[in-house]
């Protein structure tokens, strides 16, 4: 890993830089930050609220506009809107799943939310994106079991697929999570 320290972490990969900083979503300069929505659109707590209150209301209304023509999303889903006042150009919803002790399906639904967020951008021709650590918050995913799949969803997608995207970056809230990603991306064998 280059340009380490206590609050980021970089591997360049594939011609792709993936990393990791510990911070808030909404300080993010990428193309498009991945807000961890809920079926509605409407907005609510943690990355969801802090995207809305600082993104404005320009957010909510193609959300609104969204949800009227194709109704609630499906967890696992992906759609994108303008960043409104954010940095960032867009904003794509997803819905990570609400945990449920894990045989519920949890796995591959989280799976699909970073899948179909990392193939929205890329239809789109973005370069970088911004996810928060999805589930992990209000929807209580474990931290230690969403972190592999996050990551190697990521690395899958730009491993295997003919993608715009040369950046990726986990922004964590706090030092906690940020170790628990850590430790994931320094057990992955990234070559190739
Ligand atoms: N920047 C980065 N990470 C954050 C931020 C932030 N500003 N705020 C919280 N986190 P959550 P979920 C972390 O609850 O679990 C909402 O009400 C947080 O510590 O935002 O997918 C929606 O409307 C945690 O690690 O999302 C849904 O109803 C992670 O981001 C529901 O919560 C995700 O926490 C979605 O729950």
């Amino acid at each position: 890993m280059k340009r380490d320290d206590a609050r980021e972490k970089h591997l360049e990969f594939n011609g792709a830089v993936l990393s990791l900083v510990m911070g808030d979503i909404i300080a993010q300069s990428a193309d498009v930050i991945v807000n961890a929505a809920n079926p509605g659109l409407m907005g609510g707590g943690g990355v969801d609220g802090a995207i809305h209150q600082a993104g404005g209301p320009a957010i909510l209304d193609e959300c609104k506009r969204i949800i009227a023509k194709h109704g609630p999303l499906q967890t696992g889903e992906a759609v994108i809107t303008t960043a409104g006042d954010l940095k960032a150009k867009f904003v794509i919803h997803t819905v990570g799943p609400i945990w449920l002790g894990g045989r519920d399906g949890e796995s591959d639904l989280l799976a699909s939310a970073y899948r179909n967020s990392l193939s929205l951008a890329t239809d789109r021709k973005l370069e970088s994106i911004a996810f928060p650590s999805i589930s992990t918050g209000a929807y209580r995913y474990p931290a230690t079991k969403a972190a592999p799949i996050a990551v190697s969803e990521v690395v899958k997608f730009l491993r295997l697929e003919t993608t715009t995207i040369r950046r990726v970056v986990f922004v964590l809230f706090n030092q906690e999570i940020f170790d628990v990603y850590t430790k994931v991306l320094e057990a992955i064998p990234f070559q190739g």
